[in-house]
């Protein structure tokens, strides 16, 4: 059974986890219509998705630990990048702020002495430190490239082979 502030605490995350999905969905809408990403187009509408299946792993463990999750509202994300590295900049900053919420329902788990929710959260402390590895690799070969042309249609084309690392599905 969760605590009340441990429910509240996963519910919390629930709503990080949504933010995320809709943040990585508008990259993904706003790659498509820059003419030659296709890659870095279904890197970001992948990893849409996979946020959506880690907000429903949450949703569906509150539930059966007696809590009820809350299906939150959503702000607007921001629609428009500078440049396929500024909206990578910003993938790496939330996946850093992901990092931290879930390293913080962790010591609240242990604080309460909720071993269970300990345990389902180690599954997350491992994604993390996947996608905070990913996020870095991409975003270092995207300061290499900076503005050449050639570099970018190489990142464009590969980025799904260097995501592919990344899969270990959360279902
Ligand atoms: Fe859910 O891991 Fe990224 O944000």
């Amino acid at each position: 059974m969760l605590s009340k502030k441990m429910e509240a605490a996963l519910n919390g995350q629930v709503l990080m986890e949504a933010q995320s999905s809709q943040a990585y969905l508008a990259m993904a809408s706003w790659a498509e219509v820059q003419a030659g990403f296709d890659g870095v187009t279904q890197f970001f509408f992948r990893h849409s998705d996979e946020e959506r299946m880690h907000m429903l792993k949450l949703i569906h463990f509150i539930n059966e630990r007696g809590g009820k999750a809350i299906i939150p509202a959503l702000a607007q994300p921001e629609q428009t990048f500078d440049s396929i590295q500024h909206a990578f900049k910003e993938l790496m900053h939330h996946e850093v702020a992901v990092s931290e919420s879930i390293n913080n329902l962790v010591d609240i788990a242990l604080q309460e002495k909720d071993y269970a929710t300990h345990n389902f959260l180690q599954w997350y402390v491992a994604e993390q430190i996947e996608e905070e590895r990913l996020a870095r690799i991409l975003l270092d070969k995207l300061e290499m490239i900076a503005d050449d042309k050639g570099g970018l249609y190489l990142f464009d084309r590969d980025i799904l082979q260097v995501g592919a690392v990344d899969k270990n599905s959360p279902a």
